[in-house]
């Protein structure tokens, strides 16, 4: 496993991001077929948090999975909600609350042990990517360390990341794990802040403790070159 991977270039087609799917199987399927239409010609990058919350985790790997064998191509991005199987599957204790999985998902277990079509692709996963004119994390890095692209912690789990524009290299950075309002997103892609959050939170369609979830519930992906937001309402959970 490669920590991150630097990809020079671009595709012949179109490059896109896809912000947390957490199990939203037929969201996530209805965003790439139908709302943006991948082609072969395209780049998708994917942000992380394929597991956990949502209905269908097994069907959203089998689904990236399915499509990187079908010759589309795709970057996947390792999220906390991987991490932490992957940890729990390693046998780290303070991640042993992971046990609650074999019971969330037992059809990504067997035997007690995660299948190894999955814990292979999940082990596989690199924590950032770094383009000519975009970084790419689940959470965010951490500027104020003399060596923001090692704090593997902060790439999977901060919430609080607003990136001073010196240290970026004229490049943005696009991350999800923290679910904002729309206006947010598209506040951050218009004014062309050093951050772009693509989370809108696809799974806290219509029920959450805290946000106000009439804003959220959408699965987003980003165009990275015509900087165009393009949206899919949940269906997964309707
Ligand atoms: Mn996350």
């Amino acid at each position: 496993m490669n920590d991150f991977v630097q990809l020079p270039g671009r595709p012949e087609g179109k490059r896109y991001v896809i912000s947390d799917i957490h199990g939203c199987y037929k969201t996530f399927r209805r965003l790439v077929e139908k709302v943006i239409g991948l082609t072969k010609s395209d780049w998708l990058f994917l942000l992380g948090d394929y597991v956990d919350r949502g209905p269908s985790s097994k069907a959203v790997l089998d689904y990236i999975l399915e499509l990187m064998e079908e010759g589309y191509t795709l970057f996947p991005l390792r999220g906390n909600h991987e991490d932490d199987l992957l940890k729990y599957a390693k046998g780290e204790p303070r991640f042993m609350l992971w046990h609650l999985n074999k019971h969330k998902y037992p059809d990504i277990f067997e035997e007690g042990k995660i299948i190894d079509r999955y814990y292979n692709f999940m082990n596989s996963l690199p924590y950032y990517y770094e383009l000519d004119d975009y970084y790419i994390v689940h959470a965010g890095f951490n500027f104020k360390s003399d060596k923001p692209f090692e704090d593997k912690e902060t790439m999977l789990w901060t919430r609080y990341f607003n990136p001073p524009t010196n240290l970026l290299k004229g490049k943005r950075v696009i991350h999800g794990h923290d679910p904002v309002y729309m206006p947010v997103i598209l506040e951050h892609i218009e004014k062309g802040y050093p951050s772009i959050p693509l989370d809108n939170g696809a799974v806290y369609a219509g029920r959450h403790k805290i946000y106000d979830t009439s804003q959220l519930g959408k699965l987003c992906a980003f165009d990275m070159d015509h900087e165009r937001i393009y949206s899919q309402v949940n269906i997964d959970l309707n």
